[in-house]
């Protein structure tokens, strides 16, 4: 496909999977809103329709919890093709949650602010526009709150996530050894996704079980914040930390734009880039995770360990070693990169999900940071390769960084939002 029809494809695939203002992420296999896709799709949204692109943001803010957490799913009552389904995440009892809409009861990456930020951006001061991103403001601002506030037990300026599922990069290797202590008895559950995707390129059974687990035990607990030893998985995720230490940066910009105060985005932010610093391992020269219930570093690597640079938090002597892992063809210098977990992981997989495939979302993410960090050659590389990627293997949920094949859900929405991007500044 050349650079035309692909830009004209990723947009018809948008409008496709437009349901009254939300874009799901694949019809087949994701009918419903998820939080961090919608804010990826409002990115390739502003390039049609920046009013659309607004909405998409809003419509995320139907699913805010009183304590300001935005959840990782806002459920559409008409789909009933994906588990697990509202009922399972048993939120009818819980404190503040949406009265109007069921929702999961976690949350994913907070990329909404800089979504937003882009959006007013590219939105060329229209009104409605500005108007729609002035709601959006404090409600970012109170997620971002949350998120020190209540999964931040140690107050490290680290958030730590309850469920895999919450990181977004779900059965990343990096979690494996925090799941192995769980031990979740006899659950019982639907799943769905292996009727859509062949069960090879995607999570295990060992993962279900324990992701339906943490699922009940959020209800158990009563949706109370999380400390070591109440539940039975806690992580500081280096990728959420530098996720919402950028969002915070650009929620200034864009509240300062609109003529709005945030008094603590920016404090915020200083308080993540330090627990972010304290998380990089000057021996690997990597960034890891810290397993909160076990008590240690989880020194296993992952593309994750890459987004320190979205955030542009890593110190300029760092970010050559970081290079030197990104480039090396034994750990994430893949012919189609960037593959989630390195090749010389004993458990990568090239096939399986979060395990070894190349995602379109990480790696635009990697490219701002690469950009940011003036390391443009390799940005404009990695942006290059994965246009060629999409434009050979088409709309696929995530590709096989050898061969280049599409692998999970057809149709995927943030791969063809995030290529609009790309397109525009390759
Ligand atoms: C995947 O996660 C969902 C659960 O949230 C699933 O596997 O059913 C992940 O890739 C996640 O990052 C993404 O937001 C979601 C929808 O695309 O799918």
């Amino acid at each position: 496909m050349d650079r035309l029809t692909l830009k004209h494809a990723a947009e018809a695939l948008l409008r496709a999977n437009d349901r009254n203002g939300c874009t799901v992420p694949a019809p087949a296999l994701y009918p419903h809103q998820w939080n961090w896709d919608s804010a990826f799709c409002a990115i390739g949204w502003a390039y049609l329709d920046p009013r659309r692109a607004a909405r998409e943001l809003e419509m995320l803010l139907r699913g805010q919890w009183e304590n300001g957490m935005i959840p990782h799913i806002l459920f559409n009552p008409e789909a009933t093709h994906y588990e697990p389904n509202p009922k399972v995440w048993q939120i009818d009892q819980a404190p503040g949650r949406p009265q109007a809409i069921a929702t999961s009861s976690i949350t994913q990456p907070p990329v909404l602010a800089t979504a937003a930020r882009f959006v007013l951006e590219r939105s060329g001061g229209d009104r409605t526009v500005e108007e729609i991103l002035r709601r959006v403001v404090p409600a970012a601002d109170a997620w971002h709150a949350w998120f020190l506030r209540e999964r931040d037990p140690l107050q490290q300026g680290l958030p730590a996530i309850v469920h895999p599922w919450e990181s977004g990069l779900d059965n990343a290797p990096r979690w494996d050894a925090a799941l192995k202590r769980i031990d979740p008895g006899e659950v019982t559950y639907k799943r769905k996704d292996n009727a859509v995707v062949s069960s090879e390129q995607r999570p295990t059974r060992f993962d279900y079980d324990r992701y339906f687990f943490l699922v009940a035990e959020r209800a158990k607990l009563s949706f109370a914040p999380p400390t070591p030893s109440s539940v039975s998985f806690l992580v500081q995720d280096v990728a959420m930390a530098s996720i919402l230490c950028r969002a915070e940066e650009d929620l200034h910009a864009l509240a300062r734009a609109l003529g709005i105060e945030v008094p603590h985005a920016l404090e915020r932010r200083a308080k993540l880039a330090a627990g972010i610093a304290s998380l990089y391992d000057a021996e690997r020269a990597y960034y890891h995770d810290y397993d909160l219930v076990g008590g240690a570093p989880i020194e296993v690597e992952h593309a994750s360990g890459f987004l320190p640079l979205f955030a542009g938090v890593v110190p300029l002597d760092v970010v050559p070693r970081l290079l030197a892992h990104l480039r090396d063809p034994n750990q994430f210098g893949t012919a189609w990169p960037v593959p989630s977990a390195p090749v010389d992981d004993p458990h990568f997989d090239p096939r399986r999900y979060w395990r070894g495939p190349s995602w379109v979302n990480v790696n635009w993410m990697i490219i701002e940071g690469l950009r940011r960090a003036s390391w443009r050659d390799d940005a404009a590389r990695l942006t290059d390769r994965t246009i060629e990627l999409v434009s050979r293997s088409g709309f696929r949920e995530y590709f096989e960084p050898n061969t280049g094949e599409g692998l999970g859900a057809e149709n995927f929405s943030w791969t063809a939002a995030l290529v609009l991007d790309l397109l525009a500044k390759s």
